[in-house]
């Protein structure tokens, strides 16, 4: 699915701003028909926004069902005659968008986009009324799963398994956008290094007509290969490459044919990934990862996309020295990896499949099934296979991701993890045969691990002197070493330690290093660093987490999650600058 662009042929309007917004805490919207008038008791949401923190109350943060969105549009009167979408980047957790009195669109899933066409229903000139709903519950078949309890008082309360907080609404861009009536529907480009040279494997679809041409130009304007047919390979002698920290961009410029030609313009980075042995390379070069996994998370937006909040990020990655992130624990937003394809950041794409695990989960009650694969079933799986597919087909294009996650600690110890994996594992690599597939393996060792055979690269979550040995880095030291070990010794392939680390109140300080301090964050970091370097096959250090993040409540969290690096606010704590210091060799503070 292919970015809203300007380009000659196309034009948009973002409908973001203030919304009129209704919880609907009794269900009654669906019934009582909302979307046909005004809705009942409306307050003002700002889009993009989580709304769990916007309005100052309780019920709104801990707010389980439907709310209601709605706003007018006025379709500009130059759009006559053109096609019309509406486009969503995310509605969490599900969505069904009504325009005016008629229902154009349903979507399940937080984090992917979903469009509606809507030239059908268009009255060029004439205002529209827009209305959605979004329900955030998550059941045992939805991606991430969840259980909701309704309580002795009515109440509803949602219970996951993944730790971060539940934040919902419409957390990116909605869009207005006109493509002609003829149009480039996808492009499809996967890139090829051969020594100086590189190779573009395109495909079109056009919908409703054909290819004119494609013509793929340098970054600063010069034609490099042109073509004129619907699929094919353009060849590009003594290339300029995409690497790591370099983002060089190339442009892929497609007009389809016709008096009324759709122009669409798709940045390309030539580059290739490849898993060789222990190694993971790029365009032909190990590449060893140093960065985190990280979040969408803010104080009152939520996991509202905000390019403040994302430039400011990507600058702290740039001042300590990292060189990729992983999205733990779904898609974010495309503006995050428009941003890193142009800055040579390099990307783990993980699905929003967290929390497959009742194992570490702790919300059980009595009466629960026994593990997740007795709680889920077909209706599940089709839902994490629809995350993999609607993953790969938005981000499919972006140099900067070089590998695909497809879940994140799932209970990889049940035998029943591998016949629900292993069509998954296959779905995604036929989906995108061009990229590496993992998943973030929990404390499970090797011997207990039913999945990991079935992926490229070992991609361990690993909490020694934290959830396991707390206290004593000693022991963390050598029970780290022993079992990465095991790992080289079973699977011979590229790690990357995917998480590891501390939480930390930032300002607590201690000579004798005890837990939650700034000191012990900075001295288990270190101790997991010198196990890294003494097993060549670990190619990568993801170090939990950028950033201080939201969580539900637990009494093993203190307002969130504390093993950020820096706080929620981005102040760096003693880690941030013990990083800086091994991976941009330099103390200074900027
Ligand atoms: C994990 C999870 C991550 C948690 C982290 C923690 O293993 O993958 O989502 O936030 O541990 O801090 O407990």
């Amino acid at each position: 699915m292919l970015r809203p662009q300007e380009t000659p042929s196309r034009e948009h309007v973002r409908l973001d701003g203030l919304w009129s917004f209704a919880f609907d805490p009794g269900d009654r919207g669906r019934a009582e028909e909302w979307w046909r008038g005004d809705l009942p008791g409306a307050s003002e949401m700002p889009v993009p926004a989580s709304y769990n923190d916007v309005p100052a109350t309780r019920d709104a943060h801990e707010h389980v069902g439907d709310v209601w969105y709605q706003r007018h549009v006025r379709v500009p009167a130059g759009w006559e005659g053109r096609r019309v979408v509406l486009r969503f980047d995310a509605a969490a957790h599900r969505a069904v968008v009504w325009w005016n009195d008629v229902e154009i669109g349903r979507h399940e899933g937080g984090y992917t986009p979903f469009e509606c066409d809507v030239t059908g229903h268009v009255r060029i000139g004439e205002t529209a009324r827009v209305t959605v709903v979004v329900d955030n519950r998550l059941d045992l078949t939805s991606i991430p799963p969840g259980i909701v309890d309704v309580l002795p008082d009515g109440r509803r309360r949602q219970r996951y398994f993944h730790d971060f907080f539940n934040y919902a609404g419409l957390h990116r861009t909605v869009w207005l956008y006109t493509t002609p009536r003829v149009y480039v529907e996808d492009i499809t480009v996967t890139t090829e290094v051969d020594g100086a040279d590189a190779r573009v494997r395109y495909r079109v679809d056009v919908a409703g007509g054909q290819v004119a041409e494609v013509v793929l130009t340098d970054a600063d304007g010069t034609e490099r290969a042109r073509a004129a047919t619907a699929e094919g390979t353009l060849e590009v002698a003594d290339a300029t490459l995409w690497r790591p920290g370099h983002g060089h961009l190339h442009r892929l410029a497609v007009r389809t044919a016709g008096d009324d030609p759709d122009e669409y313009v798709l940045p390309v980075g030539l580059r290739d990934v490849r898993v060789d042995g222990d190694r993971f390379l790029i365009n032909g070069e190990p590449f060893h990862f140093r960065g985190f996994g990280k979040h969408e998370d803010n104080a009152v937006r939520g996991k509202g996309h905000d390019d403040v909040l994302m430039v400011h990020d990507f600058a702290l990655l740039d001042w300590i020295g990292a060189n990729s992130f992983r999205t733990s624990h779904y898609p974010y937003a495309e503006e995050v990896l428009e941003y890193a394809d142009r800055h040579g950041v390099v990307v783990i794409d993980e699905t929003p499949a967290v929390g497959l695990n009742f194992e570490i989960a702790h919300t059980l009650v009595p009466g629960d099934p026994e593990h997740i694969f007795a709680a889920v079933d077909d209706a599940t799986r089709a839902a994490h296979l629809c995350a993999i597919r609607e993953l790969i087909a938005r981000d499919k294009n972006h140099p900067s991701v070089v590998m695909w996650s497809i879940a994140n600690e799932p209970d990889s110890a049940r035998p029943e993890a591998r016949p629900y994996f292993e069509p998954l594992v296959r779905a995604a690599r036929a989906a995108d045969p061009s990229r590496p597939v993992c998943f973030a393996q929990v404390q499970l060792p090797p011997d207990r691990d039913v999945i990991s055979d079935l992926f490229d690269v070992i991609c361990l979550n690993r909490y020694n002197g934290w959830y396991i040995d707390t206290g004593d880095l000693a022991t963390a030291e050598r029970e780290l070493e022993t079992e990465l070990r095991e790992w080289v010794r079973r699977h011979g392939r590229p790690i990357i330690v995917t998480e590891y680390g501390a939480d930390a109140m930032a300002g607590v300080r201690s000579v004798a290093a005890g837990t939650w301090t700034e000191d012990y964050q900075v001295a288990l970091l270190e101790t997991f660093h010198r196990v890294f370097d003494r097993i060549d096959s670990v190619v990568g250090e993801h170090v939990w987490n950028f950033a201080d993040f939201a969580t539900g409540y637990g009494v093993n969290r203190v307002d969130g999650n504390k093993k950020g690096v820096f706080t929620r606010d981005r102040r760096p704590k003693a880690a941030a600058f013990a990083l800086r210091r091994r991976w941009k060799g330099t103390e200074g503070s900027a």
